[in-house]
């Protein structure tokens, strides 16, 4: 069996300091997983490093730069299991830099206030972990 592919992703949210609002963004590929919503990011590439990975998935899939915060750690080693393939490392992260669109494989960007962040159809494998960031974002 292949080891799992790492996945990271960011919970992009207003204001690391004290979140309120968080930023999901609607897959439109693959047909699979087209018009649920998940947290940016993807497949970090051999050789580089993940939180470099993560800043080149949101470039390319959003245009834009973030600023990171801490990670959140999943119950698995501190990964989160998506799927047999997949496992995934996720991080706060605040916009430092220009406005996030739907460049690549998403059709739909939707800042979550205080209170929605459960209101759109997650991915399955995402939606448990919106409910445990609920859960250590205090002031959501
Ligand atoms: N995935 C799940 N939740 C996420 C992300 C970014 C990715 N928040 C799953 C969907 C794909 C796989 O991981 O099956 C690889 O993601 P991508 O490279 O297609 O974004
Ligand atoms: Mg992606």
């Amino acid at each position: 069996m292949q080891p799992p592919v790492l996945v990271v992703a960011a919970a992009i949210v207003d204001d690391l300091a004290s979140p309120r609002s968080l930023l999901a963004a609607r897959r439109s590929a693959p047909t699979s997983l087209a018009g649920r919503w998940e947290f940016p990011g993807g497949k970090v590439e051999p050789g580089e490093a993940p939180e470099d990975g993560l800043h080149r998935e949101l470039r390319e899939e959003l245009g834009i730069r973030v600023t990171l915060g801490s990670e959140v750690p999943g119950p698995d080693d501190g990964l989160w299991t998506l799927s047999p393939t997949y496992v995934m490392r996720l991080w706060l992260a605040e916009v430092a830099h220009g406005a996030p669109e739907p460049l690549v494989e998403h059709d739909e960007l939707r800042w979550l206030a205080t209170g929605q962040w459960l209101s759109v159809p997650w991915l399955d494998a995402d939606v448990h972990i919106v409910r445990s960031l609920m859960s250590v974002v205090s002031s959501v």
